[in-house]
């Protein structure tokens, strides 16, 4: 009943970086931007001879022909990003066995991309898909500037990365947009950055904003990073009521040379969330972390802090072994409280299999949790089940977004 449940229970998948299609080329899909992922391109490097130069002067198709041959030809495909494009295939009702890259090819080519999203949100029983939403974004910022509103199941994120943590040099942009900021953080270009972040949210109809940060991210501290935070960001969030989601431990560039796929992760400091939680209680944290030895601690500082929700098995956690500690792990620690997965998807079709997988365990790790409570005696019934699914699969992120915090974090800043 569980599996039957978990199998069948649309999500809302509050992390991606997939655009609705009047986004145009942003949006990819198709066999060749799944071969193309910069998951595979890493581990492409693994075993190819051919230089990153050479790699990077390729055009798409011969990428992705290089990355099938070495990937999935020379060596069975058996890391989680190479399973991943066979059960994206396989659902979609391809023979993976022939291995024919050209039919596959022509299978896609007869789509049109608006129905292929409607296709590709149905077989993977997603109801709503968060885009990650830069306005420092040369291709996406002008969608925005010319009017898109989101009616359909693609909603928007604030991601403000540069924001914090490239100023002053990112104040040459806000200036030429006519914001009146200047390098130092003084009042004027305080409440200038704040009517930058007010203008986008706004318009973006954002859920949250949202930054990815580096290992060494502390605060409070003296540093531009922190007093951003502090200054601006927390400050906009509490006004307008969204929940500031902080993704700790990318370090970007570990390997320049791989372009999008080469960052690595470092552990954080949590003390520096711990902070965030306790000195600003009048807002909301999202939060999901790359490290695995942070997660543990995590769960921990989500059992202190009722303004904190976690989620997600972000990136180099989305692999089953991780998804399966990390998910239990946290049932155990919270409960219901938490959102498991978000899929991070780059390519449309990788909601297919990004969903399929962590469906498979979420459902394994429920069914022994249930299945302990039965030996007590405890009868859970279907209702419940399924009231219980709902909850971890976008209904406890809704009702966060939603609610007003605890009366006791309210009362605490007074
Ligand atoms: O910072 C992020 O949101 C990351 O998820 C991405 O930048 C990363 O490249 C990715 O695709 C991970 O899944
Ligand atoms: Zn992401």
């Amino acid at each position: 009943m569980v599996e039957q449940v978990v199998a069948s229970t649309a999500v809302d998948d509050i992390h991606t970086h997939l655009y609705d299609p009047a986004f145009g080329k942003l949006l990819l899909w198709g066999i060749d931007d799944l071969l193309v992922y910069h998951y595979l391109i890493a581990e492409t490097f693994r075993f190819t001879k051919v230089s990153y130069d050479e790699f990077w002067a390729l055009r798409l198709k011969q990428q992705a022909e290089l990355i099938w041959d070495e990937l999935f030809i020379r060596h069975s495909p058996i890391s989680e990003a190479c399973r991943g494009v066979l059960t994206t295939l396989n659902k979609l009702g391809l023979d993976v066995k022939r291995r024919d890259l050209n039919s596959i090819r022509k299978w896609f080519a007869d789509w049109k991309i608006e129905d292929y999203t409607a296709h590709c949100l149905e077989l993977a029983k997603v109801k709503s898909v968060c885009m990650t939403n830069s306005p420092f974004d040369d291709l996406e910022r002008p969608v925005w500037e010319n009017g898109f509103v989101s009616t359909g199941p693609f909603r928007s994120a604030l991601r403000i990365d540069p924001l914090l943590l490239d100023w002053p040099k990112t104040g040459q942009l806000l200036a030429k947009w006519g914001y009146k900021v200047k390098p130092q953080l003084d009042a004027k270009t305080v409440s200038e950055m704040r009517r930058f972040l007010a203008d986008w949210a706004k318009r973006m109809q954002a859920q949250y904003v949202m930054v990815s940060l580096p290992p060494e991210f502390a605060y409070p501290a003296e540093n531009e990073v922190s007093q951003i935070v502090e200054k601006i960001v927390l400050p906009h969030c509490a006004e307008f009521g969204y929940p500031f989601a902080v993704m700790p431990g990318v370090r970007r560039a570990v390997n320049p040379r791989l372009q999008l796929a080469g960052d690595g992760v470092g552990r954080n400091d949590l003390t520096a969330l711990q902070n965030l939680c306790a000195m600003h209680p009048e807002n909301k944290f999202l939060c999901t972390i790359l490290s695995r030895e942070n997660q543990h601690e995590l769960g921990v500082l989500a059992r202190k802090f009722a303004n904190l929700h976690i989620f997600g098995c972000w990136w180099f956690m989305n692999i089953p072994s991780l998804v399966d500690e990390i998910t239990r792990m946290r049932i155990e620690l919270l409960g219901l409280s938490f959102t498991p997965q978000h899929s991070d998807a780059r390519v449309l079709d990788q909601l297919i299999y990004k969903w399929d997988h962590s469906r498979t365990i979420i459902s394994r790790v429920l069914v022994d949790k249930y299945d302990d409570l039965a030996k007590t005696g405890w009868v859970v019934k279907k209702e419940e089940i399924e009231r219980d699914v709902r909850f971890l699969f976008g209904g406890a992120f809704s009702e966060f977004l939603a609610g007003k915090l605890p009366a006791s974090n309210s009362q605490a800043k007074e």
